[in-house]
């Protein structure tokens, strides 16, 4: 495939691009969420298991990333051990960052956005995450919407995750999924889940309740050639859910904090994480832990049914 776009610069994992060349179910992981996401080395720990999670399911991990300026599409394990070991040192690129991280030859760990760009490149259309980006709360004031919302407005991969933390403006999120066409669904439920608490309170745009559906979806969206993603959002289990209302009062506070600290642009998402982990004495460490190994048992299923399609 040397003409398509990016080829010249991309590097799959041999088990990848064998399940890719079969059209076999691969599911792609971000690597933000591994080096800014997690403090180490509870981070190395769960990209390793929510990787064994996807192979027990059936499905083939794609862990993407940029290593020494390559986009990689399947990290061996030594490089995940390094990218989590190197931690916030390693550069967050996100779609503006890949031509300066690729051309530097540096290591870069990617964000929703820049993950979905590399997995469309290496034609893998099921993506599992954390939490996406989204719009900020006192937007009005920082303009801060992150990239990852325009991103599933032009690349058509079907992001996994447990809905749109309250660290941001929820609603203000899901009226920009509206305004730019990507549908909001949820896996088993009708309202938006809010990551660490099973729920918002804001309806999601249409419900599904198996795999299949999502995956018809998908297919379908890309045979009418509508670009963009889809957000397939999943409550994060119950036992592992956090007080909606207590979570909240922490967030608040962190953003407060990080106001008086004047943090800005690409820091805010890792700061106010590792802020809400030390305020929850690192429950929401666990949380958000077993929300991912979670949110990569749906993909896996979802890249499974889309694989029959
Ligand atoms: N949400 C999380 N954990 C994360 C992120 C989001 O619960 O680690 C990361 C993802 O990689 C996401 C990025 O794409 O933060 C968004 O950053 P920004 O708001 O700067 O675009
Ligand atoms: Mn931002």
């Amino acid at each position: 495939m040397p003409d398509k776009p990016g080829n010249d610069y991309l590097d799959i994992a041999a088990d990848v691009a064998a399940a890719i060349g079969a059209g076999d179910a691969v599911v792609a992981l971000e690597s933000t969420i591994i080096s800014h996401g997690m403090p180490y080395p509870r981070n190395v720990e769960t990209a390793l298991a929510v990787q064994n999670v996807i192979r027990e399911g059936g499905a083939v991990p794609a862990t993407i990333a940029i290593w020494q300026g390559r986009l990689k599409v399947g990290l061996s394990d030594s490089e995940i051990r390094q990218l989590g070991a190197q931690g916030p040192k390693v550069l967050k690129t996100s779609r503006r960052d890949l031509p300066f991280v690729i051309a530097n030859r540096k290591n870069g760990a990617t964000t929703v956005a820049a993950t979905m760009i590399i997995a469309a490149m290496a034609g893998i259309r099921v993506f599992a995450t954390g939490g996406i980006g989204g719009v900020h709360r006192g937007v009005a004031e920082t303009m801060d919407i992150s990239a990852d919302l325009e991103e599933l407005a032009q690349t058509s991969v079907a992001v996994v995750c447990a809905g749109v933390k309250s660290v941001l403006d929820i609603g203000r999120t899901l009226e920009y999924l509206e305004t730019v066409g990507v549908p909001v669904v949820g896996y088993r439920t009708d309202t938006l889940p809010a990551f660490y608490a099973r729920s918002s309170g804001f309806p999601v745009d249409y419900r599904i309740d198996s795999a299949a559906e999502a995956a018809a979806a998908l297919r379908i969206k890309l045979d009418l050639q509508l670009p963009g993603g889809l957000v397939i959002a999943v409550p994060i289990p119950k036992q592992h859910a956090l007080n909606g209302d207590d979570i909240n009062d922490i967030i608040a506070e962190a953003i407060g904090e990080m106001n008086r600290q004047g943090i800005t642009g690409k820091e805010t998402t890792p700061f106010l994480l590792a802020k809400i982990a030390e305020r929850t004495d690192g429950e929401s460490l666990e949380a958000n832990i077993q929300l991912v190994m979670n949110n990569a048992r749906l993909a896996t299923d979802i890249a499974i049914q889309f694989a029959k399609l």
